[in-house]
């Protein structure tokens, strides 16, 4: 069934349910120089490119590459159209390598076809802290689809990030492959109701007018929680802090430190908006929001090309209670024009989407690690890491 998966250091569906086999590393490391030296054999067509993300031409190009070819829904109505921007940020967090921005451009013409990234993450799994590479942005130009280009990527990807000495990776996908962690569902809350049922991403409910529809998603003008703000460079310490604690509780989350939490949550407009109570009396930092933005193309409609969609990252509660905190990140997702804000329910999700009038989509996501086994996988509630 799965002829590639099946050779790789995975979980793989025969052994799911079997208690016997150890948590951990699948396949331990090897010594460095036994890694692969030169890069894995293309079509004779294709050639190796390292991506500088630095070189706006380059950048130019990814964006390209995704923005026409990346994920559909399963209907094909919307394709994700990350911004250069959100690239940028997205694939050079503190310690990036460039090695792991790889593409693929046909000899001839030098067209870029196909792409694959790693970053580093330390990712902690129970009680072990472990260096992985977190994989995404695996695309190949629809024109060369199913040639088994994707599996020679994720090699080629792997040998990298093992010249690093790196010998895990995490990544999601829409699709089932060996073996989930988690099964993940995705919830939307309308913001723009109109536009959404324009183009075809909602529907208007039985019995529903578009007026009544309309007033049912109504959001206040300005968030309701006093000390309410936005996050600065000198809260990274505070919510460093609020965040670590928050995140320790659950079976696999991100280990960030204070240079994590400065690149991935600082606001960067138009890429990512975070959030902050702090008591009015004490000062103290108690509470902590956050979402990205991630905008899709509307494939077809006569009136609209772009879906503007914040989904829902990292989000900590200790004071305010979460379902007032997420009203917030709504309130102010409304104020900056967003039609759709999007949440997994991952960590502490559940007890505020459906309160909040969060309905569950048609797409799932499935996490995976790479060389580490789960005995069991977790509940998405286990789960306190987010994927771009
Ligand atoms: S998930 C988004 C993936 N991208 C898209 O869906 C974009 C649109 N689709 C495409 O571009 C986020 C193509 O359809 C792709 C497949 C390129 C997806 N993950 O070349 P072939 C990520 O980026 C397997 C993993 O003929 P194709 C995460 C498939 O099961 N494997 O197919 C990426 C089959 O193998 P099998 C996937 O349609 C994580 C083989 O590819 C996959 O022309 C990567 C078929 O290849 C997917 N999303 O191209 C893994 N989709 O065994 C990282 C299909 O079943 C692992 N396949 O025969 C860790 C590496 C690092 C380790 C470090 C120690
Ligand atoms: C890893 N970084 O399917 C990403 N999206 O539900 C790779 N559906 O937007 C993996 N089909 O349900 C990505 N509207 C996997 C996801 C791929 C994209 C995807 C789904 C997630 C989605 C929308 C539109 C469906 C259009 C037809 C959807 C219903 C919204 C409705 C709002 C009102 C309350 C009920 C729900």
């Amino acid at each position: 069934r799965h002829k590639f998966w099946e050779t790789q250091p995975v979980g793989q569906f025969k052994d799911v349910g079997d208690t016997s086999l150890p948590e951990g590393s699948i396949e331990p490391p090897t010594p460095l120089s036994e890694v692969k030296q030169e890069p894995y054999n293309l079509p004779s067509q294709y050639e190796w490119t390292t991506c500088d993300m630095d070189s706006e031409e380059t950048c130019n190009e990814v964006y390209n590459l995704l923005k026409n070819n990346y994920v559909e829904d399963d209907e094909n109505m919307f394709r994700f159209n990350y911004s250069k921007e959100f690239l940028s940020w997205a694939l050079r967090p503190p310690g990036y390598y460039k090695s792991w921005h790889i593409g693929v451009r046909a000899k001839a013409s030098k067209k870029l076809v196909a792409f694959i990234t790693g970053i580093p993450a330390r990712i902690r799994v129970r009680d072990e802290v472990v260096k992985m590479a977190e994989i995404n942005f695996l695309c190949v130009h629809k024109k060369l689809r199913s040639k088994r280009l994707a599996p020679v990527m994720i090699k080629e990807v792997t040998r990298r990030v093992h010249l690093e000495n790196i010998w895990h990776a995490a990544y999601t996908a829409g699709v089932v492959l060996p073996t989930p962690i988690t099964t993940c569902q995705y919830w939307h809350r309308s913001l723009n109701p109109k536009k959404l049922i324009d183009v075809g991403f909602s529907r208007l409910g039985a019995r529903m007018t578009m007026s009544r529809t309309i007033k049912l998603y109504k959001l206040p003008d300005s968030p309701a929680t006093l000390g309410f703000r936005k996050m600065e460079l000198r809260d990274v310490p505070a919510v460093t802090r609020l965040l670590r604690n928050y995140l320790s509780q659950f079976a696999v989350a991100p280990d960030f430190d204070e240079n994590d939490v400065e690149h991935w949550l600082l606001p960067t407009e138009d890429v990512v908006d975070s959030y902050l109570v702090e008591s009015p009396e004490t000062h103290e930092i108690t509470d902590f929001c956050s979402f990205y933005t991630l905008p899709s193309s509307i494939l077809g409609n006569q009136n609209y090309s772009i879906l503007k969609a914040a989904y829902s990252y990292y989000n900590v509660s200790t004071k305010t209670p979460l379902l007032q905190l997420m009203n917030d990140a709504l309130i102010v997702a409304k104020q900056k024009d967003f039609d759709v804000f999007n949440a997994l329910d991952v960590m502490h999700n559940e007890s505020f989407l459906k309160e909040l009038k969060f309905g569950p989509g048609d797409g799932q996501l499935h996490y995976y690690l790479y060389n580490y086994r789960l005995r069991n996988a977790l509940r998405p509630s286990e789960l306190g890491l987010v994927l771009l």
